[in-house]
């Protein structure tokens, strides 16, 4: 079978794959026995050049006293246990949340809603077993424009016995940072922005770095694995070599499909493998094509002599074990994206931006505050449904829904629908449905991943009992 021994021919690179693992960072897998001490903590980089270090806002794990570079990579593999310990070393609360895992709700890390803060000084154990392999992420949710924006988005690996072995791995953690000239934070946002698009960072980084180069074998297959983990920057993706997308949002594409370019908003992630080009010395250009003003993301360089690969030798990945839901017996739940000219922000421990700017079904709310609305809906467990989403408003929205996947059936601005997913990035006047299987009991929030969106109201939840 032509496709297994291709498979076996990858696998025989891993080697290869090892040395050339390069834009990792720090990785780390959890162990059997002890958690891993994942140290919310304060620690410096140098962000801006000519500027001094910049005080962030990050995890170390273990002792590692101060941090400096991208969060750690944390790897995991679908369907073994994974334990960390989170301690707080900040001076605020904080939580994590395991973006896209589909994980028990008490570990879910929304502050009020599936546990408590943790408190400076005190430590919390999160405990789970991924269901489904691929790219995912971490951020905490409270005071989420602080903590994030100062540093605090990390990326999830999780592994599967099922991946094909590529001959590099390169994980990129996109994100900005709002820094004046002397690489102290400026205001985290404007209000006039906010009801808009979204501020934009002053800082443009791919793994803490600007326009970072990596190594990979020349002629080989590098998979990235892409996160956009900034609160505001949706990003248009090109590359500038063969290449091809093999899964969006940690779940696989069919077939793997060229890639031209690609909208990556906030919370979205791609897996992409490149064909680096023959030649040593010969550079790849990861850039971010979206504006007028084209800019370099990352690049690779090709080392070695040519390892001639064939790019049809990769993908498809497999496919992770999202439940279908059954259209005809669906529920259906109208949801709708809009402003809103009402008021509603109040304080939270959490923090508050002090401005009301959107809705989701007409109810503003921040999340993470001690007085949670109503569910949007209360759904039955097992059962399916259909939210049939509008976005009434000129914005494209990052809508993410924590602790489920669900299926887009249908958009009036697709033609290509994208596999399943835990964040649609709703474009301008979209309308699309959404199905699922309520196969996750608990309350899941459902909100805009711009956080400024988020926290001016664009934040509701989902009942599942
Ligand atoms: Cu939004």
């Amino acid at each position: 079978m032509p496709a297994l021994t291709r498979r076996t021919l990858l696998k025989a690179s891993a080697a290869t794959a090892a040395s050339f693992a390069l834009g990792a960072g720090l990785a780390a897998r959890a162990g059997t026995a002890a958690p891993l001490a994942l140290n919310a903590r304060f620690g410096t980089a140098k962000l801006v050049e000519g500027g001094a270090e910049t005080r962030v806002m990050t995890w170390a794990l273990g002792d590692e006293a101060a941090p400096s570079g991208a969060p750690p990579i944390l790897r995991m593999r679908k369907g073994q246990p994974f334990a960390v310990r989170l301690r707080n070393e900040l001076d605020e609360p904080t939580t994590v949340h395991w973006h896209g895992l589909r994980i028990p709700n008490a570990m879910d890390g929304v502050p009020e809603m599936t546990q408590a803060y943790v408190y400076p000084g005190d430590a919390f154990d999160y405990a789970f077993t991924p269901p489904d392999a691929g790219t995912f992420w971490y951020h905490p949710h409270c005071n989420t424009l602080t903590q994030m924006g100062h540093g605090m988005t990390g990326v999830i690996v999780v592994e599967t016995p099922d991946d094909p072995v590529f001959d590099a791995e390169i994980v990129l953690n996109l994100r900005d940072w709002r820094l004046g000239a002397d690489g102290a934070f400026i205001a985290p946002f404007k209000p006039r922005d906010a009801a808009r698009g979204g501020t934009y960072g002053t800082v443009r980084t791919a793994n803490w770095q600007r326009a970072p180069q990596f190594e990979a074998p020349a002629g080989g297959l590098v998979r990235l694995r892409i996160a956009a983990t900034d609160v505001t920057r949706i990003y248009t993706l090109g590359i500038d070599a063969p290449a091809a997308i093999l899964a969006l949002d940690s779940n696989a594409l069919a077939a793997p499909r060229l890639l031209d370019t690609l909208d990556l908003g906030p919370g979205q992630r791609a897996d992409i493998v490149v064909r680096m080009p023959d030649g040593e010395g010969q550079v790849v250009t990861i850039g971010n094509l979206r504006g007028s003003n084209p800019w370099t993301i990352a690049t690779l360089v090709a080392r070695g002599a040519s390892l001639k690969r064939d790019q049809r030798d990769a993908g498809p990945l497999a496919a992770n074990p999202i439940a279908h839901p059954d259209i005809a017996s669906a529920q259906r739940i109208p949801l709708d994206v809009t402003a809103t000219a009402e008021h509603t922000a109040g304080t939270s421990i959490c923090g508050s931006l002090g401005y009301t700017f959107w809705a989701i079904n007409k109810v503003p709310w921040p999340g993470d505050t001690p007085d949670p609305v109503a569910p949007l809906a209360e759904l039955k467990l097992g059962q399916s449904y259909v939210f049939e989403i509008a976005n009434r408003t000129p914005h494209a929205h990052p809508i993410h829904l924590h602790g489920l996947t669900f299926h887009i059936l249908s958009s009036n601005k697709r033609t290509i629908l994208p596999p399943p997913t835990d964040t649609i990035l709703l474009q301008p006047d979209e309308q699309a449905e959404l199905a699922l299987v309520a196969d996750n009991p608990g309350d899941w929030m459902l909100h805009c991943h711009i956080i400024e969106h988020q926290k001016t109201g664009m934040s509701s939840f989902l009942r599942i009992v």
